[in-house]
């Protein structure tokens, strides 16, 4: 089976790099793919630069491309949910985009036609992350995450995103993922360790947690892998 796993910024993959140790490397289309084979699943690994548009073309090109058939997404978010601490993992139960707004013609926050708000991730992963969270012995929350094409770093943003859509934790590319891979029919899973609070302290706190957190994402994602070969 072939199986994605993709980050938004290089910190978010490389610790998966160093794990698999050797790979090729592909360039295509302003990206590098790196593919590489683990306990009989081939890997194809990548990340795609911040934000929706960067993450629908390398989500889209992991499928289309390289023929993936299943994506995992690792990385980084910011906490809505104050039961969520620093490298605490959240794993999605449904996506949305904060940031889509045609309520000018009645619709709600977050939907376009012929669309929906929510996008639900695959129950069969979201499964296995519980059973690997429990093998792990690791607290992993099921949430909603909510995407947008902005760092958060104020508390009135962050708490309008989660009162509106119910959101435990936000980014900045997971909805974009959850769109092409519904639209292409290929299970996905999205997971982040939280990086910050999203609130006025959320500059200072990413970049001092980036790298952990990260690596704590990118380790549970590795055990998921043992699960799926
Ligand atoms: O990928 C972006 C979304 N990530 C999750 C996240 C988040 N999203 C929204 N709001 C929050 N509070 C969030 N907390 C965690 C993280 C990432 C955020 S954007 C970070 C940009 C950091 C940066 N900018 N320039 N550099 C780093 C240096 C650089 C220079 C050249 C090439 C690459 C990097």
């Amino acid at each position: 089976m072939k199986v994605a796993i993709m980050g938004a910024m290089v910190e978010e993959i490389e610790p998966l790099l160093e794990f698999f140790g050797t790979y090729e490397t592909t360039e295509l289309a302003g990206n590098k793919y790196y593919t590489t084979e683990y306990k009989g699943l081939e890997l194809v690994i990548a990340y795609s630069k911040i934000g929706k548009v960067f993450a629908s073309l390398t989500a889209s090109t992991m499928i289309q491309h390289f023929g993936a058939e299943k994506l995992l997404f690792s990385g980084v978010a910011g906490a809505i949910n104050p039961q969520l601490q620093i490298g605490d993992l959240i794993a999605a139960t449904a996506l949305c985009q904060h940031d889509l707004d045609i309520t000018a013609f009645g619709h709600p926050y977050g939907f376009v036609p012929e669309g929906s708000v929510f996008i639900d991730s695959d129950k069969s992963l979201l499964a296995i992350a519980k059973e690997v969270a429990g093998e792990m012995d690791k607290s992993l929350l099921e949430g909603v995450i909510a995407t947008g094409d902005q760092f958060v770093a104020d508390e009135a943003r962050k708490d309008w995103i989660g009162e509106t859509f119910k959101a435990d934790a936000l980014e900045m590319e997971g909805a974009s993922v959850a769109v092409v891979c519904d639209a292409l029919d290929v299970p996905f899973f999205i997971l982040r360790a939280i990086s910050d609070s999203a609130d006025m302290d959320a500059g200072f706190s990413f970049e001092e947690f980036l790298q952990s957190s990260a690596k704590e994402s990118a380790a549970f994602v590795t055990k998921m892998l043992d699960r799926l070969a």
